[in-house]
């Protein structure tokens, strides 16, 4: 059934073990519904919809968060352990793999194409143009090199075999297509839908144009990720996906798309964006669909976060090697407030880091620097730390006019202010109050033997 491990239902098998998969056995509709659902569930289980109307494919929502990652990936639920595993993704990359008999074939549509009647694309926020595939990881070669690059972007269902995708200018997807128009043949596409956690992450990796992020995959995965050939268009996708459309762009074509949802909860409006036409669609017997709820919503921030922290510190300790962790907030949107730790800093490597982070990546637009003794996944200790070590009238710098990402709320020409906070610890410091290290680990050793209960009221050991 799974392919090793590598694929969305390997993934779901150990969340479900783990007791954090949640089933949704009430009917829901595409339009609305199932949003409001995954928005409202409780607790950060994937959320699996067993009957939507109109369609006999279930869906899953909500795959992945800080948790359900660690646990697909078989690794710690730290920050030390993503960051070391993705890390690991990028220096030790593996080759992917192409099989035959691949799962993702097991169905094979090529006539009559009809992406809205075959899978239950998704209507999620009241003023967007319509219903949009929103997890799907976007696979293309680079006209000139053939190599492949790996994105996710949202495709916005317009016809029976038309798609609008959304790209960034400044992403590589965009790059090739300007390639592929250049040389006067349309770029071909394969979208997969239905992953594996750490394929999802891979795909959103800030790496260079070239660097295939299916390599990645396989460096963190420690094994080639299984690739299979196209049957429409010469390029592959993963061989355990649940569904993967063929297509390719419609040279010359652009779509008004009007307002979309962006990850900091407001819309936004891009203009035109390019159409594909699908030439196949694959799939599973009996697939699973995939849907990531965008917008402001969690499993939509916490793919980007996971994958640019990790890329961030990378480019920090190539310029102050004493970095020890980086952290993407929940309340920087999952992608603009970033805290790097760092170990024994020297003077003035706290800005260093913090410029290198602006340099990586346009979302980072606040960066806050702290010494290692801080937990920088708790919000409350990196506030501590601000209050117990940053001084306002020094500490504090402000850079303006840097280049923005393009969905930077605040402003239209492009620039936006940078914001560097200097938490770091004087060497004139008060000392830390502490209970003695050695106690406290044979506390923590012995635990049992304190019987200790949780919510009992002291009236009961009268
Ligand atoms: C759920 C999700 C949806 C995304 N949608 C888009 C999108 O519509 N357009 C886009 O340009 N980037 C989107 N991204 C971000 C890109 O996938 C990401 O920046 C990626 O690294 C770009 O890769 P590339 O430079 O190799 O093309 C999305 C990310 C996530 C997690
Ligand atoms: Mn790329």
């Amino acid at each position: 059934m799974d392919i090793n491990g590598q694929d969305m239902r390997a993934a779901l098998a150990c969340l479900a073990e783990a007791g954090r998969v949640t089933r949704v056995e009430g009917s829901v509709d595409t339009e609305f519904e199932l949003a409001a659902v995954l928005a409202q569930c409780p607790g950060r289980s994937a959320v699996l919809f067993e009957q939507v109307n109109g369609y006999a494919m279930p869906v899953v929502g909500n795959l992945v968060d800080r948790t359900n990652f660690a646990l697909a990936c078989g690794i710690p639920a730290t920050l030390e352990a993503s960051l070391r595993y993705i890390t690991r993704g990028i220096e030790q990359p593996i080759a992917p793999v192409v099989i035959a008999d691949a799962p993702c074939r097991e169905v094979v549509i090529t006539q009559e194409i009809d992406v809205a009647k075959t899978i239950p694309v998704t209507t999620f926020f009241e003023r967007e143009a319509g219903a949009y595939i929103s997890a799907g990881i976007i696979v293309a070669k680079d006209p000139e090199t053939g190599k492949r690059n790996v994105s996710m972007n949202r495709l916005l269902v317009l016809g029976p075999d038309t798609l609008m995708i959304g790209m960034s200018p400044s992403h590589h997807l965009h790059r090739l297509k300007e390639k592929a128009d250049k040389l006067g043949k349309p770029l071909e596409v394969s979208i997969a839908l239905g992953n594996h956690p750490a394929v999802l992450v891979a795909a959103n990796a800030y790496v260079d144009l070239g660097f295939d992020e299916f390599d990645i995959a396989g460096g963190m995965l420690g094994e080639p990720l299984q690739l299979s050939a196209g049957v429409s268009v010469d390029v592959e996708a993963p061989a355990g996906a649940e569904i993967v459309i063929e297509a390719e762009f419609i040279p010359g074509e652009m779509y008004e798309e009007g307002l979309v949802s962006e990850f900091h909860g407001m819309y936004v409006d891009y203009g035109k964006s390019p159409l594909l036409r699908v030439k196949a669609i694959t799939h599973r017997v009996n697939p699973y669909y995939q849907v990531i709820l965008p917008g402001r919503y969690h499993e939509h921030f916490i793919i980007g976060a996971l994958a640019i922290e990790t890329t961030a510190l990378r480019h920090i300790r190539a310029a102050v090697p004493g970095a020890k962790e980086a952290f993407i907030t929940e309340g920087g949107m999952g992608r603009c407030h970033l805290v790097v730790s760092l170990s024994h800093p020297r003077a003035g490597e706290g800005q260093k880091a913090a410029f290198a982070a602006f340099a990586h990546c346009n979302l980072i637009k606040q960066v806050t620097i702290v010494d290692d003794d801080i937990r920088i996944d708790d919000p409350v200790d990196v506030e501590w730390a601000v209050a117990a070590r940053m001084r306002a009238d020094r500490d504090i710098f402000v850079v303006p006019g840097v280049r923005a990402d393009r969905a930077e709320p605040l402003v239209k020409d492009g620039t936006v202010a940078k914001i560097g906070i200097i938490a770091l610890r004087e060497a004139s410091a008060l000392p830390k109050a502490e209970i003695p290290q050695a106690i406290m680990r044979r506390v923590q050793n012995e635990w049992d033997r304190y019987q200790v209960k949780t919510g009992t009221s002291v009236e009961s050991h009268r």
